[in-house]
């Protein structure tokens, strides 16, 4: 398989989570921040990540979609029964409001963690045109504000992650993919920013990186 991600994108570090739990082997394809023309002629024009290239040569995008694929193909441990409302329900959850809240917080630093200048632009243009002109210095400023809107939310989650390794229970399901999705998006960005919000989950970011299911 290969998996083409940005580094900072929380589905696509979602859907590597799953991959290296489930002891998937997959090529990993970093894709420039500027050149898309790799992902746009495998995608006929898609242009966002993850996608995810199978063996079968099947070209998957959308994370959600692509976690579901992966759940079927011998990915039920994580989704395990009954839980599987509450486990989407969380996944959902981390995918949208709670990421609406820690991208703003990681935007600007990654920003600034783009190699190269046209990169940096491009960055902050694509932004622009959907939050408005000079959201990026805008979240910069606001971050206070924004890093106490994202403690709220993750208050329950680190209440039981303090009780137990992972959100249900002793091993990794698809709610804690998308969680550790997000608290690597920050990390990509700025090191200081997870510990700032919770230093809790800085931990639980390092074990549930070195979690397998199986080896490759
Ligand atoms: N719903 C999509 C969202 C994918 C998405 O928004 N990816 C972002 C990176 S986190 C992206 O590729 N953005 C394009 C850009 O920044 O130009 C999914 O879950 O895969």
């Amino acid at each position: 398989m290969k998996l083409h991600r940005f580094r900072y994108s929380p589905y696509a570090r979602k859907v590597q989570a799953v991959l290296d739990w489930l002891g998937h082997r997959y090529e990993l394809c970093e894709v420039p921040y500027a050149d898309r023309n790799e992902l746009a002629a495998l995608t006929g024009g898609y242009i966002q990540v993850p996608v995810l290239v199978t063996d079968g040569g099947q070209v998957l995008k959308e994370s959600r979609d692509i976690c579901e694929h992966l759940v079927q193909g011998g990915g039920a441990a994580l989704v395990p029964s009954p839980f599987e409302g509450p486990i989407w329900a969380y996944h959902d959850f981390a995918d949208g409001p709670l990421e609406d809240v820690l991208f703003r917080i990681g935007s600007p630093a990654v920003q600034r963690a783009w190699p190269t200048p046209g990169e940096r632009a491009l960055y902050t243009f694509i932004k622009e045109r959907k939050f408005g002109a000079g959201c990026v210095d805008a979240w910069l400023r606001e971050r206070g504000s924004l890093v106490s809107r994202a403690q709220k939310l993750l208050a329950p989650s680190v209440r039981t992650l303090s009780q137990q390794p992972f959100l249900f229970g002793d091993t990794p399901t698809l709610a804690d993919a998308a969680l550790l999705g997000n608290c690597l998006m920050l990390q990509e960005g700025d090191v200081s920013l997870l510990p700032r919000i919770a230093p809790e989950l800085v931990n639980y970011t390092e074990r549930a990186s070195a979690f397998r299911f199986r080896e490759v």
